[in-house]
């Protein structure tokens, strides 16, 4: 996993999107937003991960391919909805199994994206409230594990002046005290 600000200049949401000179992120400004992450190598995952699944109450997985082929028809509308600003009113947890891509996640009180690029053998956790978004990178594919407590909750709640009022949302901004 590797985080920085992002640096929002026009062009390909693909391309790495560095400041220059670049500005890290550290984990503990991530932890700060409450976004979680570990490691889990590939080698052998199965097990590390039903250990974190069930420590967390995650008890549901599917899987999902973004490539041309694995989203077929639904390629560019899936593509354009994920780089949407977008809350959910639950976690959004991703093992990551091949490829790689781009998690946008907002800072609060700052605003400013934070650019997290994610690999084979990450899994991150984007919590509940927090404005995110998600890009392929310029390899163009990521495979990866979705967790879910229960029913899967992944309507995506577009950034607009309802979402700013939604409790989840409420609920965030206050356990990161702001
Ligand atoms: C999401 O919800 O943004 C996604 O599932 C993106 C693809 S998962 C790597
Ligand atoms: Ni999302």
């Amino acid at each position: 996993m590797r985080a920085y600000y992002y640096d929002n200049l026009p062009g390909d949401q693909r391309a790495p999107h560095q400041c220059d000179p670049p500005r890290l992120v550290s984990g503990e400004i991530l932890e700060k937003l409450n976004v979680k992450f570990w490691r889990i190598e590939l080698d052998g995952y199965e097990d590390k991960l039903n250990a974190v699944a069930k420590e967390r109450g995650y008890k549901n997985r599917d899987l999902i391919n973004v490539t041309k082929e694995g989203l077929g028809e639904l390629y560019e509308q899936k593509i354009k909805g994920f780089f949407e600003e977008h809350m959910h009113e639950d976690e959004e947890i991703r093992y990551i199994l091949s490829g790689s891509g781009y998690f946008d996640v907002r800072e609060s009180p700052s605003d400013e994206w934070i650019r997290i690029g994610v690999d084979p053998g990450d899994l991150l956790v984007i919590p509940a409230g927090i404005y995110h978004r998600f890009t392929l990178d310029e390899n163009n594919a990521i495979k990866a594990l979705r967790l879910f407590q229960d029913e899967p909750k992944w309507i995506p709640y577009n950034r607009n002046a309802e979402t700013e009022v939604n409790p989840h949302r409420l609920e965030y901004l206050k356990v990161v005290g702001v």
